[in-house]
């Protein structure tokens, strides 16, 4: 072993021969358990001893992957830390107005991508099964993807080789460490109309599978395919479709139209037992009955599909339902993307540097047009905190409890008054701990356990994967006394930290929303899915996709606002952050212009 210069490979090495002789067992242990390949590096046990550690193509050699190549010396000499990158991005308006106004915004925005997306490996590698690559890995969409192994079985800690032989109780840590004492808005000034999006969006590819063990998904589309709006497989598609023009089925009331209810449309809604099929609403995605923001946006895509077979048709009198249809839906799933990346991104990334959605700006790197969900960022995506402890709508205080799977709130009130309200109310500010309202806890406990089952690596795993530093204590990770002084008690050790409470409770970024690992860790995850859409390829990304020039418009200046007002009848307030100033805090009045 040459390169002992980390103190840490010493004491693995050391911990390597470690027998454990107070036990009398003479078993060695696992040593890929000990985590000691660096930088990308792939741990491969050898005989029952001994490991090697593959470094190939990761710029770094030496029995654990920890000594630099030359130029990776050279590259990480000259690479700002991301705090430094984050600082930059975050501040000096006057140079980013420069910037954005110039060939340069491209510059930056096609190096955001290829950074974030580098991080990714592609085709995807592991799963919760399979710790090695495999064909049936590769090949089985059944399972979301992994980043990193499971923790070996053989492990003789739940975390490897660190901290407590019984991990603490889920329900304890969530009302220890999570459970909200007063509501913390977010700094910066997300309103629940993001909150909303965040929900209906990740609910097309995340979709766990419950029937099985932990690690499945029933999302196989694996990424942005509007499957929420239309269902996951092709009997529901059916279902959902009238047939005619492409359109999908609606019913009308007052002259407005809504989801049609499941007594006209037999599929699948979740919804309490008691509940009526006359009251369920039919929509892609089956659990989307549960929140009156879910089934709002359901009902403003479901219009938008609509309005746009309407003008693809006036274009293409002679195509058939099904082209109509078909085109539809890549124009939906582009105007997702580009509302997603260039509004909603945009907003929870506080970056001074515009964001642009424009495939073409990757059609010369090197990038893959191919997409795997991770569990990682299932995990990381609970973002719960976000829930306020009542709604306001209309002059209305709804409490949470009867705000879950209440339809009539929708057709009570309409599309333009919840868009108005949900885009006036704060939600709340996700990272830091304790704010998470009590009706959200057994979420956040859920997800705990699921990491367990699935066997996520300690934290400080990822944050070295993601290329940040692992913290050296609990102090370090949180800002809040109590919190860190708690989760020493019931971790014992700052590398046994689990994935999702080390996310979740870390100290947050100067007012902002979440904490450095939140971003670091997802936004890579997040770019990938977007830009890895085959909409996005070059064999995809021209006019004729999208039905000509009039359909490909319609994707590349698509925005929330038209998404809200070319579906409604009159304009409310609409934005991803609470009212600015005293203009937009004006109420709105029942007007139809933009
Ligand atoms: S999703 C997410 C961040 C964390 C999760 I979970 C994003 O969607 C995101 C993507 C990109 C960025 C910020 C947030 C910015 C542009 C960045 O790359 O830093």
């Amino acid at each position: 072993m040459k390169d002992c210069s980390l103190l840490s490979t010493c004491v693995f090495l050391l911990l390597l021969l470690e027998i454990t002789a107070s036990s009398g067992d003479t078993r060695v242990v696992n040593p890929c358990c000990h985590y000691p390949c660096q930088n990308t590096g792939v741990c491969v046990r050898i005989g029952t001893e001994s490991y090697s550690c593959d470094c190939t193509r990761t710029g770094f050699y030496g029995e654990n992957c920890s000594l630099p190549e030359l130029w990776t010396r050279v590259r990480l000499m000259l690479k700002p830390s991301p705090k430094a990158v984050h600082f930059i991005l975050t501040h000096f308006q006057w140079f980013w107005d420069v910037i954005n106004n110039s060939f340069l915004q491209d510059t930056f925005m096609r190096l955001v991508l290829t950074v974030r997306s580098d991080l990714i490996p592609s085709p995807p590698t592991y799963n919760s099964k399979y710790g090695y690559l495999s064909w049936e890995s590769y090949n089985n969409l059944s399972y979301y993807t992994r980043l990193l192994p499971p923790v070996p079985e053989d492990c003789p800690l739940p975390m490897g080789t660190k901290g407590k032989p019984v991990l603490p109780d889920p329900k304890e840590l969530t009302e220890k460490f999570f459970k909200r004492r007063q509501f913390r808005p977010d700094p910066q000034g997300t309103n629940l109309m993001f909150a909303f999006m965040a929900q209906h969006f990740t609910h097309q590819f995340f979709k766990t599978d419950h029937k099985f063990e932990a690690g499945f998904t029933r999302a196989l589309g694996h990424g942005v395919d509007a499957s929420n709006i239309y269902g996951e497989d092709l009997e529901r598609q059916h279902q959902l479709r009238l047939h005619e023009d492409g359109k999908l089925k609606h019913q009308l009331i007052d002259g407005e139209m809504y989801p049609p209810t499941v007594a006209e449309v037999p599929v699948h809604m979740v919804y309490p037992e008691s509940f009526p099929n006359e009251q369920r609403l039919a929509i892609g995605q089956e659990v989307f009955g549960l929140l009156p923001g879910l089934t709002m946006y359901a009902t403003m895509w479901l219009r938008e599909h609509n309005r746009v077979c309407d003008i693809l048709k006036v274009e293409h009198p002679t195509w058939d339902d099904e082209q109509l249809y078909q085109t539809t839906r890549l124009i939906i799933i582009g105007e997702i993307i580009k509302i997603i990346i260039e509004e909603y991104v945009q907003h929870l990334s506080g970056y001074l540097l515009k964001l642009k959605f424009d495939p073409s700006l990757l059609f010369n790197a090197r990038f893959q047009y191919s997409n795997r969900i991770a569990l990682e960022f299932c995990q990381l995506y609970h973002w719960h905190p976000l829930m306020p402890d009542s709604f306001l709508i209309d002059g209305d205080e709804i409490p949470f409890s009867q705000f879950l799977y209440n339809t009539s709130i929708l057709l009570h009130y309409g599309v333009e008054k919840l868009v108005d309200a949900f885009s006036r109310q704060p939600a709340g500010q996700v990272c830091g701990g304790h704010n998470s309202h009590a009706a959200v806890l057994s979420v956040a406990e859920k997800v705990i356990r699921e990491s367990r089952a699935t066997r996520v690596q300690p934290f400080n795993e990822y944050r070295k994967r993601f290329n940040l530093k692992p913290y050296t204590s609990f102090y370090e990770f949180s800002d809040d006394k109590e919190i860190a002084q708690g989760l020493e008690e019931v971790y014992g050790d700052i590398d046994a930290l689990e994935f999702y409470p080390g996310i979740l409770l870390e100290k947050t970024r100067p007012d902002s929303i979440f904490g450095e690992s939140m971003v670091e860790m997802g936004a890579p995850f997040s770019l990938k899915g977007l830009l890895g859409n085959p909409i996005c390829s070059p064999h995809y990304w021209k006019p004729s996709t999208f039905g000509g020039e009039t359909g490909f418009n319609i994707v590349k200046t698509s925005t929330l606002k038209k998404l809200v007002c070319l579906n409604t009848k009159w304009c409310p307030y609409v934005d991803f952050h609470v009212p600015r100033n005293e203009e937009e805090r004006k109420p709105r009045k029942p007007s139809t212009e933009l």
